[in-house]
């Protein structure tokens, strides 16, 4: 028999004798546990059979062994006489007991040997995107998840709650809320999860003692709602709040004023503005050493990599460590898509270094927004922090589908393998999608365009979408966990959609081979209707206003499915191929924050792809569209969030790109729209004319247009 126990203990030794475990238990040993470990000793054993009950005796380690000097550290040993568990603390025995649970199998329990330990600390989730936040029954449910994969902390802080950030962190929250984080502690220690709650006040702090007593107010209350963990964000802000200096007082006032005072809460943890490589000053004694001298020792410092969206490696750990002289707590921010909504990203956790263990004190992935279909990833990030050097990305996606969703799992990893990438991104981050299928995509066209039609590619490539087509319906029927369906359902669609549309255009390349043209025209015509469809779902469904859509196989199978379209047009009415033109449509700017922000493009419009975070545009720096020579701009909107926007800034348009006219329009707040613009604009932008730089948001920036 072969156990795989996720996560991976670190030392197993098997000895392939089997008890039998449908007996009760008799408890001995002197730590006392918890009612959360008595319930799980409940469910383990049978409490109705009192005939030969199995000896559990459960005691503190005595081992000098170093490694087992760390929370949710223990040692099992299953013999045919008893089982004894050897523990650091409560959460020690919660861990042997879910270890002993997955040991379980047909009412018997293999004799062996275990030593476990976490490699990480910290390990868990941090909810910290824009966006809508999880829901309480999300959270409750994300914590017995947690809790099985010894998943040990949770750290809330969701942007979009106006009580974590501005406008309200200095209130305390209304009665239903406070009711509800009382029930989530609860709950989180249930499942030996720590809740940390976390603080954002950069946006409007000032630096002065109402505003630090502002704070040690809003921590009391929340302490009396049961947390024991805190943390202080500063990520996402611009003036007065991004102060080295400012922040390592405030931060070390609420370590001697509350953390120290209080004895029973966990080590602070902060979030600095400077939050990953790309955007810190790379120069000696600027933010980040400033922090790293000044903020006390015992204060974590959370880290995103080498950018926002990143791998993990040895070298940008390294160089971030020596800089805040403590070892870094990596914020990692996958599977979030608060950049990228029309995608979901059921891809493979890879790009994590597996000899860092000694660099780092905590581990937190940042999800999406849709807490059931973000377990996929969660499921990686458990297995590879409780034991980085076992980690293997692949196998742990795939036992991850077979664990999240058992009664469907080829059909789960069927749709996660072709939704995993993210498309292109200001963050410039990207994941592999439909990778067993690719070589033959790429193989097939190249022979294809060669004039060779490859009939076994081609077949390959069908069977593909033939798998396709019935996996929405198997997970729609057989799928237990319906939030999670009801999370991806607009995604299930649309995949359905694409592999018939795939399959339809296999069926065409085939009439047309066989030179049945009438056949051929048949299939094109019913590729169209699917990919008209799969356009109204687009524009259906999931119409948030950063990116809008729903979008799926986006990286290979899409593509493809359109690479033959347009094929199939033109061999049957060249003329009407290409009816959109963008080929010259661009994004302008001399910034290098938005070197690589997308436009999204329509027949109709062309717009700058909402920025989440704070924008600022040094002097002469300008951001705005240039239009494809074959298109009229009609409108202008756009919402750049500033009350200064028009002091030293201008709208302007040109013809030419070279020459500016100032453009005279109205604005509140940063946000506007001018209903004709004169004939012949092809150039619009934003440029900031002050002598200083200028904060702002980039929310809307679109520019409607028609055919010359
Ligand atoms: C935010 C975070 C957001 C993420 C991805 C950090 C520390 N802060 O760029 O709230 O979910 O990136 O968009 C962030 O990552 N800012």
């Amino acid at each position: 028999d072969s156990y795989t126990i996720f996560p991976n203990p670190q030392i197993i030794n098997l000895s392939g004798q089997k008890i039998s475990a449908d007996v009760s238990y008799k408890l001995e040993g002197n730590f006392k546990l918890k009612p959360n470990s008595l319930a799980l000793l409940n469910e383990i054993f049978n409490v109705q059979n009192k005939s030969k009950p199995l000896t559990v005796i459960i005691n503190p380690i005595t081992k000098t062994d170093k490694n087992l000097q760390i929370s949710g550290a223990y040692t099992l040993k299953i013999t045919a006489k008893a089982i004894e568990i050897a523990v650091y603390d409560n959460r020690s025995v919660f861990y042997a007991l879910q270890t002993l649970k997955q040991l379980k199998k047909d009412n018997s329990l293999p004799t062996v040997d275990i030593t476990d330990f976490p490699d990480v600390l910290s390990r868990g989730s941090v909810e910290g995107f824009y966006g809508t936040p999880w829901s309480h029954e999300d959270r409750i449910s994300q914590f017995k998840f947690y809790g099985k994969l010894k998943l040990n902390t949770y750290i809330y802080g969701p942007k979009d709650d106006p009580y974590h950030s501005s406008p309200n962190w200095r209130k305390p929250y209304p009665a239903e809320n406070a009711k509800q984080i009382k029930e989530l502690v609860q709950e989180a220690n249930n499942n030996e999860v720590d809740f940390t709650w976390a603080i954002h006040p950069g946006l409007d702090i000032q630096w002065n003692n109402a505003d630090r007593l502002a704070i040690l107010n809003k921590l009391e209350w929340m302490y009396d709602l049961g947390i024991r963990s805190f943390a202080v964000f500063f990520d996402d802000i611009s003036g007065e709040g991004t102060k080295a200096e400012k922040q390592a007082e405030l931060l070390n006032y609420i370590q001697k004023q509350f953390i120290e005072k209080k004895k029973d809460v966990l080590p602070l943890i902060m979030c600095p503005t400077e939050y990953n490589k790309a955007w810190s000053d790379p120069k000696p004694n600027t933010y980040l050493d400033i922090l790293g001298d000044q903020l006390h020792p015992s204060i974590q410092i959370m880290w995103t990599g080498d950018r926002v969206i990143d791998d993990v490696s040895k070298a940008d750990l390294d160089w971030i460590n020596k800089r805040i002289k403590r070892k870094a707590y990596i914020w990692w921010n996958f599977p979030v898509s608060d950049y990228v909504r029309d995608h979901l990203l059921m891809g493979a956790a890879y790009g994590l270094d597996t000899t860092i263990k000694n660099d780092l004190s905590g581990f937190v992935s940042n999800p999406m927004e849709r807490a059931e279909a973000s377990k996929l990833a969660l499921f990686s990030v458990a297995l590879y922090s409780w034991n980085l050097k076992s980690y293997e990305p692949m196998a742990a996606w795939h036992a991850a589908a077979k664990y999240i969703m058992p009664e469907a799992a080829t059909a789960f990893q069927l749709f996660n393998e072709h939704n995993s990438d993210l498309g292109p991104n200001g963050h410039r981050y990207r994941r592999e999608e439909s990778v067993i299928i690719k070589p033959v995509i790429d193989s097939f066209l190249t022979e294809y365009k060669n004039n060779t039609y490859s009939t076994e590619l081609a077949t390959k490539i069908k069977t593909e979408f033939e798998r396709i087509i019935p996996v929405t319906q198997e997970l729609r029927d057989k799928c237990l966990n319906k939030n999670l369906i009801r999370e991806i359902d607009p995604w299930l669609t649309q995949f359905n959609l694409l592999g018939k549309a795939g399959l339809q255009t296999m069926l065409f390349l085939e009439a047309k081979e066989s030179g049945n043209k009438a056949m051929a025209w048949d299939n094109y015509l019913k590729t169209k209707m699917l990919l008209d469809s799969i356009q109204i779902v687009d524009k259906t469904f999931n119409q948030n206003p950063y990116q809008p859509g729903v979008k799926t196989g986006s990286l290979v199978l899409m593509p493809f499915v359109k690479t033959v379209f347009d094929e199939a047009q033109n061999y049957f009415i060249p003329t009407i191929a290409n009816s959109e033109n963008h080929s010259t449509t661009a994004l302008i700017s001399n910034t290098e924050k938005l070197k690589n922000q997308p436009l999204q493009l329509s027949n109709t419009s062309i717009a700058i792809s909402p920025v989440l975070e704070v924008l600022n545009l040094n002097p002469q720096e300008y951001l705005g569209i240039r239009l494809d020579k074959s298109l009229k701009a009609k409108e202008f909107h756009f919402n750049l969030e500033s009350n200064n926007l028009m002091e030293g800034g201008a709208f302007e348009t040109s013809v030419d790109g070279l020459n500016w006219q100032t453009l005279n329009l109205e604005q509140k707040r940063g946000k506007g729209s001018l209903k004709v613009l004169t004939d012949g604009v092809k150039y619009i932008r934003y440029k900031n004319d002050s002598a200083n730089s200028k904060s702002l948001f980039l929310k809307e920036f679109k520019v409607i247009v028609e055919a010359e």
